[in-house]
């Protein structure tokens, strides 16, 4: 039998590249996200093009019941989860604190934070249950350090660092290894949504060096999920060769 990797936000960046990454290699897997036409549409690709068995589950990680009914809805094969990569999240406007939109920092705290709990919480018992997995948390940069403008952004970030340090502690009781991979910046659809479609805006945070891409994340990502069993990497920082720091970009000048 496949291994099983269930990724939340695999319409696009991160989570698409993985679904690819996983499914190349023979792995099984299950695709999550609010947009169902795309979702549907990578489900008839990854089937296609790697002969591997695909379950798309269309809800929103910010909704607990749509959480709950999408995992008590998996059969007996599905619920053999190796891999949660948790890993939707996003980034809404950037600015001072005192400009802050409320409705924004909701989406992040209820996203990048509650979205990412509540399928913690769904998803672990299935696991407990086998005695083994390997929840893969998404972080940031932003989980590390600060910089102006990303207040809530960065603290949602610190946050699933320290979540997932706690649940690692719960976890090893369990043979379930518990892992963070904390990307700089990478030219996904993060800044797009992040600047909500302002595509100049996007672009110009990309603009004067090479970024990662979705593809090195998903590599990163591979590589932290098929480490022998005796092997958890805990943390992983990823960024650009030409970032050095949240705030430090070299752009040949
Ligand atoms: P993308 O915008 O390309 O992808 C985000 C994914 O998350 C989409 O598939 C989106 O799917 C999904 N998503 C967002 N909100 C929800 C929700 N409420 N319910 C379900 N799915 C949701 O960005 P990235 O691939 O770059 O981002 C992936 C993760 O990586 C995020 O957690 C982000 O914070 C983090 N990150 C990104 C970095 C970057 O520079 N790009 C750097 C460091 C971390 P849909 O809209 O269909 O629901
Ligand atoms: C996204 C990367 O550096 O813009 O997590 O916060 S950054």
């Amino acid at each position: 039998m496949n291994n099983i990797i269930l990724i939340t936000g695999a319409t696009s960046g991160f989570g698409e590249a993985a679904a690819h990454k996983f499914a190349q290699n023979k792995w099984d897997i299950i695709i999550t996200g609010r947009r169902n036409d795309r979702l549907q549409k990578l489900e008839t690709t990854l089937q296609e093009k790697y002969n591997v068995d695909v379950l798309s589950l269309n809800f929103d990680v910010k909704e607990l019941e749509e959480v709950k009914s999408a995992v008590a809805s998996l059969n007996e094969k599905w619920k053999n989860i190796d891999v949660l990569l948790n890993n939707a999240g996003l980034g809404a406007g950037r600015g001072p604190i005192q400009e802050g939109v409320y409705d924004d920092w909701e989406q992040m705290i209820d996203t990048n934070v509650k979205g990412l709990l509540y399928m913690l919480r769904e998803v672990s018992p299935l696991m407990i249950a086998r005695k083994k997995g390997h929840i893969i948390n998404v972080s940031s940069l932003a989980g590390w350090e600060v910089y102006g403008g990303g207040n809530v952004y960065c603290a949602t970030k610190h946050a699933v660092r320290a979540i997932s340090r706690s649940a690692r502690i719960d976890m090893v009781h369990h043979n379930i290894k518990v892992s963070v991979i904390s990307p700089g910046a990478a030219e996904t659809e993060f800044s797009l949504v992040r600047f909500k479609w302002d595509t100049k805006k996007a672009g110009a945070m990309y603009e004067g060096y090479q970024p990662l891409k979705a593809e090195d994340v998903a590599e990163s990502i591979y590589f932290m999920a098929t480490q022998p069993a005796h092997v958890n990497i805990e943390e992983m920082l990823i960024q650009p060769t030409a970032q050095a720091n949240a705030t430090i970009t070299y752009k040949g000048n």
